[in-house]
């Protein structure tokens, strides 16, 4: 059977909730034939990848969509690159703080998500869920655990399509800030329309149809 795997990443800084730990649990164990392996990761710049790989191993899954919170931004952004640097003023969870830092010494400087981000911005706004591209993941461990999974997933030649999307934080995280904010339904809704497009049959079909001449990335 062919798998899918979502990941969601822990509460970091001074938060104590990190919604993606929910989101993901709201995702069915089964869709299309494909079954979806969860995992939360720790936020630690080491640690975050290391424990998906044996996941990746066991699975050879063909969609690798993965989940971070993002503080001050307002809607959905799906990430359309990974850079290879560390670059954050905060600390990740075991303290460790880096700067002008690459995360693989020998790669290249981005890569590219392979989703189809046209077809999933249009999906996206049908359904109503406020979304965007974003051009940078940050600097801290949601862009290491992205460009990671890139790099691997290339030099291994896995066929995995592999996704990052951005999530603003609850209405009960913005409390007393200045920060937008999201309801949980809107972030459930967004994961659905990903996966959705990625693993429904029919959608698969009418994304062929719309990138016909565009050259995949790989
Ligand atoms: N967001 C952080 C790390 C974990 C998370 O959910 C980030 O954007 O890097």
């Amino acid at each position: 059977m062919e798998t899918a795997i979502i990941t969601a990443f822990e509460p970091f800084g001074e938060e104590s909730i990190n919604p993606t730990e929910a989101v993901i649990e709201h995702i069915p164990d089964m869709l299309y034939n494909t079954r979806i392996v969860k995992v939360t990761l720790p936020v630690v710049y080491n640690f975050a990848f290391d424990r998906l790989l044996p996941l990746i191993e066991e699975h050879q899954p063909k969609l690798i969509i993965q989940l971070g919170l993002a503080l001050g931004r307002p809607r959905i952004s799906i990430e359309r690159v990974a850079l290879n640097v560390n670059h954050a003023d905060m600390a990740d969870n075991l303290g460790n703080q880096k700067q002008y830092e690459l995360i693989e010494p020998y790669g290249p400087d981005g890569l590219f998500t392979t989703l189809p981000l046209a077809r999933l911005m249009d999906r996206l706004k049908e359904k109503g869920v406020p979304a965007t591209v974003s051009n940078t993941a940050g600097g801290f461990v949601c862009n290491n655990l992205f460009y990671k999974t890139l790099h691997y997933v290339k030099a291994m030649h896995k066929s995995a399509d592999v996704g990052f999307m951005h999530v603003p934080p609850l209405p009960k995280q913005a409390i007393g800030k200045n920060i937008a904010s999201m309801e949980q339904s809107h972030m459930v809704n967004a994961l659905m329309v990903v996966l959705d497009t990625m693993l429904n049959p029919v959608d698969i079909k009418k994304q062929a149809q719309k990138v016909t001449g565009a050259k995949k990335v790989r």
